[in-house]
């Protein structure tokens, strides 16, 4: 890397010191596809090991110091002595997810269902959740339905919005002053013909109606191929309606690898977009989380690699030179814009993070201390029988 000017190289280290990656408990947990679950030794038995796990995964990148939950996989009689575990383990609990997918009653949608019976039993859930976040002092709460139809006609497209519209406001009148609901959205899966929640725009005219405690969030592999997620960010940052990301790789579909190993000039273009938007500080209040499941690699390491990805984008999309692409966009210079963006893309930022990593009192290769540690010879030893991450079992 050429050598930059100081004034650059401590601006970037310090948004890259101050920056929060949110790590994801079901991560940990053992998962694969609806054809086979590949077991894994070493792998959390609970919510406290998933926990643990992912205090090791802050310990050797210093970035990541929350872990979201997901409930019912997470569920347990305690959730205080829960957060408390976590803050004696150097982390925090991040975002609660609900599940409204996986009991039969759901066969033809949870909120959406035409069965008023069912609907009341899937706000109950989520009304639980918020109960769940007053215990672990979590911020937010991410809704992902996997309501839709298979078959046009099934049922009513209007109504279901309806029956949507009704469930996110009662949710929402729940919610206390500190707390947020991040609606997701995903444009096929499990449902085929019509998903309720299929994109930006409809979430977005949800979290519109509902007020400013309802935001967007963007699961990266939630998306037709070829669609331009960075337009969505910038748009949903100009209406502040941005609340977060979930972060992963696709290749076809929802295939949740780890984030920035299939395209990892597209995690630079959002990141582009968050840090022209002066929105990467944890202030600003967008939440990166991790959503993927590991079924081949060793989760642990993984999940440091997703991070580590996130900061090579991040640290990239830092480096862009802000004046001179002014300067070029101002003079329609086509393609010196976008050279200047290419310069920062092509930037081998690795020496700066692992000086970043010195600076912070970290290993500078964080999965080589990780191997070092002896973590995973621990907890292969400890923990016998782990656990499903929750789906695909
Ligand atoms: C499902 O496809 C969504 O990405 C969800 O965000 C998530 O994977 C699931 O709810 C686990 O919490
Ligand atoms: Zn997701
Ligand atoms: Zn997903």
């Amino acid at each position: 890397m050429t050598e930059l000017a100081p004034s650059t190289r401590s601006r970037v280290l310090a948004a890259l010191r101050d920056q929060r990656v949110e790590t994801a408990s079901w991560a940990f947990g053992n998962s694969g596809t609806r054809f086979k679950v590949f077991a894994q030794e070493g792998v959390p038995r609970d919510p406290y090991e998933k926990i643990a796990d992912a205090a090791t995964v802050h310990r050797f990148t210093g970035v990541a110091p929350t872990v979201a939950l997901h409930i019912p996989w997470d569920k347990t009689d305690d959730y205080a002595a829960l957060a408390a575990f976590a803050k004696e383990r150097g982390v925090g609990l991040g975002a609660i997810n609900s599940n409204v997918f996986q009991d039969d009653d759901y066969k033809l949608g949870s909120v959406t269902n035409p069965d008023p019976r069912v609907r009341a039993k899937a706000l109950a859930h989520l009304l639980e959740c918020v109960d769940i976040m007053d215990a672990t002092g979590s911020r937010d709460l991410k809704l992902w339905f996997s309501d839709g139809t298979n078959y046009p006609g099934q049922d009513s497209i209007r109504n279901r919005q309806d029956r949507l519209a009704e469930a996110l406001a009662a949710v929402y009148e729940r919610l206390g002053d500190d707390q947020r609901m991040l609606l997701e959205y995903k444009f096929f899966e499990p449902a085929f013909y019509m998903t309720d929640v299929p994109d930006w725009g409809t979430a977005y005219a949800h979290c519109l109606t509902l007020g400013e405690k309802a935001q967007v969030v963007i699961d990266t592999g939630h998306h037709a191929p070829g669609t331009n997620i960075e337009f969505i960010v910038a748009v949903l940052l100009r209406a502040g309606k941005l609340g977060g990301f979930d972060f992963n790789s696709r290749f076809y579909a929802d295939d949740d690898l780890m984030v920035g190993a299939a395209d990892p000039f597209q995690l630079f273009r959002i990141m582009c977009e968050i840090v022209s938007a002066d929105v990467l500080r944890p202030e600003a209040g967008i939440a990166f989380m991790l959503d993927q499941c590991h079924n081949l690699e060793p989760k642990i390491q993984a999940v440091i690699r997703s991070v580590t990805n996130v900061q090579e984008a991040t640290a990239k999309a830092l480096l862009v030179d802000a004046d001179a692409l002014a300067v070029a966009q101002q003079n329609g210079d086509v393609l010196e814009a976008n050279d200047v963006l290419m310069d920062a893309y092509h930037t081998d930022v690795r020496p700066l993070l692992r000086d970043l990593r010195a600076e912070m009192g970290l290993d500078p290769d964080p999965v080589a201390a990780y191997k070092r540690s002896g973590y995973f010879e621990t907890v292969k030893a400890e923990r016998v029988g782990g656990q499903a991450a929750g789906w695909g079992a």
